[in-house]
Order: C-alpha cells, then sequence, then structure tokens
C-alpha cells in the first residue's frame, strides 16, 4: 500500500515548551546556562508557551492540512533529577500532546533529544561522558514502553554534529568551549548513544521505526583543482560522514580519522563499541537542510569556527569573528561564495542544495529512506494587520520544495517534509528575534497569528497530496 507522503513542520522541546519548572521538571544544561552563567541573555525559559498553548497550536496544524508534527521529549521533563524516578507529570503532558495529535490526524515524528541535556548529566561531563550515552539508552527505553504504542516514527538524536562544533568548536553553546579534542570526543559519545538506544528499540516489536536527525552541508568546491577535490572530500567526511556513515554503514569515514590523528587522540573510540555501533544502523534518515559548504584548500591559521548570532549581515565588516566560516588546520576552510545570497545570520540560500544532498544520501547509502526533517529561514518579522507577510520564506520554501520533488522524482526515498518551524520559538543563541515559524507569535501576550506563509502551505499541501 502506498504510505501517504507526510507534510507538516518541526519543533524542539526546549524552543518552544517554556514551562521550564513546572510539574517537577527537573534543569537542563540551557536552563544552567541561562540562570547561572548567561542570566542577561534571552532564555527558553518561557519560549512560545507550547507547555498550555499545544492544544492551539495542534489546531492550527489541522487547519493548515499538515499531518505530522516533529516535535522532541525534554528528557528533564522525564528524569528530573539523578534518582532517576520517573516524573509522572511530565510523562503526562507527553501523552495529552501525543494523544490530542493523533484524534487531530497528526503524525507523531518525535525525537528523544534536542540538545535539552539534563543539568546533573552536564555536571558529570555531558557528552564527553561515556556514561552519557549509556542513561540516554536508559531513558530512550522507558520512553518506547511508554508511547511505543503512540509513536511511529523515532529519532534518536537531533544533529549530533551541529551541536558538538557549537558547544566545542565555536563555543556558541554551553559548555561554550573551543577545544577539537572534545569536539571528536562528544561527536562520538553521541554516536555511541545513538547506537545503544536503537540496539534498546530492536527489542521491541511493533513500535514502529526509528532514525536520527543529522544536519547536512552539501560541499561545494571552490574549483575543480585536486587540492580543492581533496578538501572537499574530507569536508564532506567531516561535516555529512561522520554522522551518517556510522549510523548507515556502521562505521566512521577512514580517511577523515585518519587525517585528524596526527593531531588528535581517538583512543576514546574503544574496540568494544564496534559491535555496537556495527548493529545501531537506522531505519531512515531525518536530513535538517539549512544551507550548502562552500570549501578550499586551507591556507593559514588554526582550526577555528564562528557564527553570527547578530542577526545583522554587515556585522561581519566590524567583527570578523561573526562571519559563518570554518578552518580546519591542514585540511580545508570553509568561506562564503562572493555571489551568494545570505540571510542576515549569514545562511547562504541555496536550494539546489536539497536536491544534490538527497542524490548523494541515495547514492551512498543505498537508496535509504529520507525525511527532511527541518528546512526554512529565519527573518527579523514584525506583525502587519494581524499577519506577516512574509514573502521571502514563501519564495525560500517553494525553491527548496522544487528540487526536493526532482530528487524524489529521480529516486530519492522522500518520505515527508518538515518546515522549521511550526510557530515562532526560541532561536537558540539568536533569542526570540530569529523567527522562523509559519505562525507568529507575540511572546508578550503568547497570542498566534498566522503569517501569509500558513495559507500559503496549506495550498501548497493539498496540490500535493498525491506524491
Ligand atoms: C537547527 C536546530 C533547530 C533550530 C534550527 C535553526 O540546527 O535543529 O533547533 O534552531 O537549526 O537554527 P537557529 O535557530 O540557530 O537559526
Amino acid at each position: 500500500m502506498k504510505r501517504q507522503f507526510l507534510w507538516g513542520s518541526a519543533t524542539a522541546s526546549y524552543q518552544c515548551e517554556g514551562a521550564w519548572e513546572e510539574d517537577g521538571k527537573g534543569p537542563s544544561m540551557w536552563d544552567d546556562y541561562f540562570h547561572h552563567v548567561n542570566p542577561n541573555a534571552v532564555s527558553g525559559d518561557v519560549a512560545c508557551d507550547f507547555y498550555h498553548h499545544y492544544e492551539e497550536d495542534l489546531q492550527m496544524m489541522q487547519d493548515s492540512h499538515q499531518n505530522t508534527l516533529r516535535l522532541s521529549l525534554s528528557w528533564p521533563r522525564i528524569f528530573p533529577n539523578e534518582d532517576q524516578r520517573v516524573n509522572q507529570r511530565g510523562v503526562e503532558f507527553y501523552h495529552r500532546v501525543l494523544d490530542s495529535m493523533i484524534a487531530k490526524g497528526i503524525e507523531p515524528n518525535v525525537t528523544l533529544y534536542h540538545w535539552d541535556l539534563p543539568a546533573y548529566l552536564q555536571k558529570k561531563g555531558g557528552w564527553l561522558n561515556r556514561e552519557t550515552a549509556f542513561a540516554f539508552a536508559q531513558y530512550a527505553d522507558f520512553c518506547f514502553r511508554e508511547f511505543g504504542s503512540k509513536i511511529r516514527i523515532w529519532v534518536t538524536l537531533n544533529e549530533p554534529y551541529y551541536s558538538t562544533q557549537c558547544m566545542y568548536g565555536s563555543g556558541n553553546y554551553p559548555p561554550n568551549e573551543k577545544s577539537g579534542q572534545k569536539f571528536a570526543t562528544a561527536i562520538y559519545h553521541y554516536v555511541l548513544a545513538s547506537a545503544l538506544a536503537v540496539q534498546k528499540f530492536r527489542q521491541y516489536e511493533n513500535i514502529g521505526e526509528i532514525g536520527i536527525v543529522a544536519d547536512v552541508h552539501p560541499c561545494y568546491g571552490v574549483d575543480e583543482s585536486e587540492a580543492c577535490q581533496r578538501a572537499v572530500y574530507l569536508a564532506d567526511q567531516l561535516y555529512n560522514g561522520c554522522i551518517l556513515d556510522p549510523v548507515l554503514k556502521g562505521h566512521f569515514p577512514q580517511a577523515l580519522i585518519e587525517a585528524l590523528s596526527t593531531t588528535y587522540d581517538f583512543s576514546f573510540m574503544r574496540q568494544e563499541d564496534e559491535a555496537i555501533i556495527k548493529q545501531g544502523i537506522v531505519d531512515f534518515i531525518g536530513l535538517n537542510y539549512y544551507n550548502r559548504s562552500y570549501i578550499r584548500p586551507y591556507q593559514s591559521g588554526p582550526s577555528m569556527v564562528a557564527h553570527n548570532n547578530a542577526g545583522i549581515r554587515d556585522a561581519k565588516k566590524e567583527d570578523e569573528e561573526v562571519k559563518r566560516v570554518m578552518v580546519v588546520k591542514d585540511l580545508f576552510e570553509k568561506i562564503e561564495d562572493p555571489n551568494g545570497t545570505f540571510t542576515e545570520w549569514d545562511f547562504e540560500i541555496y536550494p539546489q542544495g536539497i536536491y544534490q544532498i538527497c542524490m548523494e544520501v541515495t547514492r551512498k547509502y543505498g537508496n535509504v529512506p529520507i525525511y527532511i526533517t527541518e528546512n526554512g529561514i529565519g527573518l527579523h518579522e514584525t506583525l502587519d494587520n494581524g499577519t506577516v507577510h512574509d514573502d521571502a520564506r514563501i519564495s525560500f520554501v517553494e525553491q527548496h520544495l522544487h528540487y526536493l520533488l526532482q530528487a524524489k522524482a529521480d529516486g530519492a526515498d522522500i518520505r515527508g517534509y518538515y518546515m522549521w518551524s511550526t510557530m515562532d520559538l526560541y532561536s537558540w543563541m539568536n533569542g526570540n528575534e530569529k523567527r522562523y515559524g509559519l505562525v507568529y507569535v507575540d511572546f508578550k501576550t503568547q497570542k498566534r497569528y498566522p503569517k501569509k506563509s500558513f495559507a500559503w502551505y496549506r495550498d501548497f499541501i493539498d496540490a500535493h497530496q498525491d506524491i
């Protein structure tokens, strides 16, 4: 029987729920960070208060004919303390949300971990500590048992590569460190965690399928030279292969490890883990596509990575550090294409990249089922007569969907598409003013206002039901 294509949008617990300490929830590493380390920054304490507005948000999804929502569970809402006693009120919240979704014909696509690590685990080293991987598997196992009758699409982790880059590369996210060694260690433990959770999942029958969500970055060289091709090859292994290879082939990309092993110590990779990682192969892959990587051979300087959280495109002229660039010493450099089109946060708009990455994944990993689990554009927006005329978003999504449907027609097994995001929500280091939603949220009143893209997406879905 032909499966219905899934058309929906995505959120994440810390970015939408709010209620950071309500009904027995424990603090996550983000709560600790904003309450103790960076108290002047905008936090996700309230966000768009999905905890109290979920009925309204799900109703709007149904009104726009979306048949799926990607959401995540907050680990510290379920296991608030180190004693590992279940917080029943947190569990009940997720049951209420799932029941409401199912009643509205909205398929749950559930991520177990979207970066809100319990604070008690962060205090013990977080993803640098291999014990975190085993703790994750225990938490995942609980969720499989508790919610297994309601969830058919499971995701272990969201964007292990990008979150590690932000935690230990740019130092943009807590714990705000810049260490290549820690970067490599954390990625490894993430992959181990996913594999351990998949092992647990396989013990159950009839609880659906399990995957992982990877941020993907199709890599393009500045020229065709041999040196550039080598740089692109290694950049692709780092940005894409270091997650996709282990979860789809069962091992890490060898050339990358060889290239890095003169600088970094890989002794955290234990032989006993090899079998676990081999058994951790997923059923599908979720791809988050925002932009491509434009690559040239390594030129000079130490390894570094920087982000633009200022939301001002010209900020980079004043301060080089806000430029969205990366250097991996001796391997490659990621730069801006001087002819590219960029958002105010230096995200390049490159719709063809979604075609490229879907076809590459299909070719390299044997036609694996694909969901596009995030795609969208962050903009500064204001309310205008009760709505937002977000033509830039409509154009962005329309172009990406054009290329996505082309990839599907050319043989990629694409099963669903999720716009980031369902409604405006909290954008990590960019606070509340980098808006991605189909629905505008007034964060002061928590009132919702559908944007122009909301109706556009509904009509697009209606016209593409039978693909
Ligand atoms: C992805 C994350 C999301 C979301 C999105 C937009 O990396 O999975 O959580 O935040 O990017 O990123 P940002 O909010 O930083 O612009």
